[in-house]
Parts: structure tokens; sequence; C-alpha cells
């Protein structure tokens, strides 16, 4: 394999902060060679399970969230979608490459979509000591109201890893949307917390990633206990998880981007991008109309 030596005084990039205070490397696009992480993870034959939901009227989104997954989404690499639908039948009919799987997983649904969202924790938690611990070393986690344009890889694998949200990457923390109401048990005090992550976005070893749902779903239930809700559901306490389980990887907004629209300097692609909702459509009417 040949490419160019590291330079130990020349930085890929230097616009961007490409590691933390405790030494997990920040994913941006320059900052990695993907030919030498492909054949690490080769060597490894390693699996990456994609998990997904797709209840009631968010089925309208898979279609597109997988076909471009076939284009940018671990090419080359051994991958299984689980998606978690309560009409499994209702599965777009794809043709997938070799080594790549659809795998429809029946679940419950929820009359409150704020118990839709907060429900993916206990369901990956129990999936993945189920079923996912013996299929997949990696667990990937993210929303289905996205598309892949451009490349997501084995970059992003490590033990436990989280994505900066795009709302708050340049945010002082006291700007950052934690829960801040101390009965909580996502509470993270005003002077706590590096980043704010996207709950659409997460991932790691099936082992860290059954801890982090575990732990989140146990969080969530003893809120409910107090019949109090975070104030973004499992965002929330994916936040507070990582104020105290540093991820070991984090991804740069390049991978959870909104809207094609703006373009700041510093983001050199867009990997995974939100479709738009029209809220009232798709949380409230019979019929959902987005554009996708
Ligand atoms: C429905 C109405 C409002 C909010 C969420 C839903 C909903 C979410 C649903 O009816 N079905 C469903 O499968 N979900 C799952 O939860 C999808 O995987 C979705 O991507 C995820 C989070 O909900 P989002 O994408 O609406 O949340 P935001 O914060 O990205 O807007
Ligand atoms: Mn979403």
């Amino acid at each position: 394999m040949v490419y160019s030596k590291p330079h130990i005084f020349k930085p890929p990039r230097t616009d961007v902060l490409t590691v933390t205070p405790w030494l997990a490397p920040i994913i941006w696009e320059g900052t990695f060679n993907l030919d030498i992480l492909n054949e690490q993870f080769r060597q490894r034959n390693a699996t990456i399970g994609l998990t997904v939901f797709a209840i009631k009227k968010y089925v309208v989104f898979l279609q597109r969230f997988l076909e471009t997954a076939e284009t940018y989404f671990m090419v080359g690499h051994r991958v299984k979608y689980y998606i978690f639908m309560d009409r499994p039948e209702a599965v777009p009919n794809i043709t997938v490459k070799a080594g790549r799987e659809i795998v429809p997983l029946r679940v419950q649904n929820y009359p409150r979509w704020q118990e839709i969202s907060m429900r993916r924790m206990e369901m990956i938690s129990h999936y993945i000591q189920q079923r996912f611990i013996h299929e997949v070393d990696f667990l990937v986690c993210v929303d289905v109201d996205m598309w892949f344009s451009d490349h997501v890889g084995v970059e992003i694998l490590s033990e436990v890893f989280g994505t900066i949200h795009p709302a708050f990457y340049p945010s002082e923390r006291k700007a950052f949307t934690y829960e801040r109401r101390p009965e909580s048990e996502a509470f993270i005090p005003q002077d706590e917390g590096d980043f704010y992550y996207a709950g659409g976005f997460f991932g790691g070893t099936a082992a860290e990633v059954y801890k982090l749902s575990k732990k989140c779903h146990e969080a969530i239930m003893a809120d409910k206990n107090k019949s109090m809700e975070a104030i973004w559901q499992e965002e929330s306490h994916l936040n507070k998880y990582f104020v105290y389980h540093k991820p070991t990887k984090i991804l740069s907004p390049e991978y959870l981007w909104f809207g094609e629209r703006y373009n700041p300097r510093f983001l050199k692609k867009k990997r995974f991008i939100e479709i738009p909702k029209n809220r009232s459509a798709i949380r409230n009417k019979r019929h959902l109309h987005v554009k996708l």
C-alpha cells in the first residue's frame, strides 16, 4: 500500500479540533487515510449492524435511507441492517450487495411520539443481548429520516462514539440544551459537558452500545417513575451518559447535517443529511407529504 507519510509538522487540519482533551479523535474529512482503515477492519472481518426504527408513518423514509446506504455506508464490509418496524411486511424490497442483509424486526408501537423515540434505547439493549451480540462486532444506531450523500465507513468505528449535533458545534456550554432540572436522571450542571451530541447517530462495539442503551433506558424509566420526561427525551440521557463515559471517538457534524443549503467553510463533506419534515404532517395528519 503506497501513501504519503504522516508529517509531524504538517497537521492535515488546523481549522478544526481533531482531538478531545481525553485524546479521542474527532473525525473530519482530511484527518484519516481510508485505505489503511479499510485494511485494518477487513483483516478483522468486522461485521457492522446498522439499527434504524421505522414505526408508523416513518416507513416512508426507508427506501431512500437504504438505497443511499448501499452506495455510501460501510462499502466493502459486512453489514446487517436491523430495521425495527411495527409492520415488518412494509419493508421496501431492495436488493443489497453481497455480504449485506436486511433484517426486519417486529416491535411494538407506542401512541406518543416521545415514547417511540425514547423506547429505542430499551429495544436496542434488549436485542443486543438477545441477538446482535452474537451477530455483529459493531453497532451504529441512527435516525431514519435521513439519507447518505457521501462516504460513511469504518473511520467512525471505535469502542463507543457519539456525533456532534449540527446545531451546537460552536456553542458555549450554557447554550447546550442539556436537561437542566436536577430532579431528572439526565441532569447536567451548567459547568459540565464537552459537546452537545445528537440522539440520531451513536454507536460502538456491541458490548459498549449495550451498556449505553441499558443505562439510558434505566434512566428514562427512573424519570418516568417520577412522572418526568427529559427535555429532549433519549437525546438528553445520551448526553448525560457521555459526560461520565467519554466517547472514544467523536464524529464531526459532517456525519449528521441538516439540509443542503448551508455550507460553512470547515465542512468539506456532508455525509448523512436530515430530510426536512413537515412537522404537522408527519406528526398529526393522516397523509404525509415529505420531499424524499
Ligand atoms: C413521529 C412523530 C414525531 C416524532 C417522532 C416520530 C417517529 C419517530 C415515528 O412516528 N416513527 C419512528 O420510527 N420514529 C423514529 O424515531 C425514527 O427512526 C426517527 O428518525 C426517530 C426520531 O424521531 P425524529 O427523527 O422525528 O426526531 P428528530 O429529533 O430528528 O426530529
Ligand atoms: Mn430525525
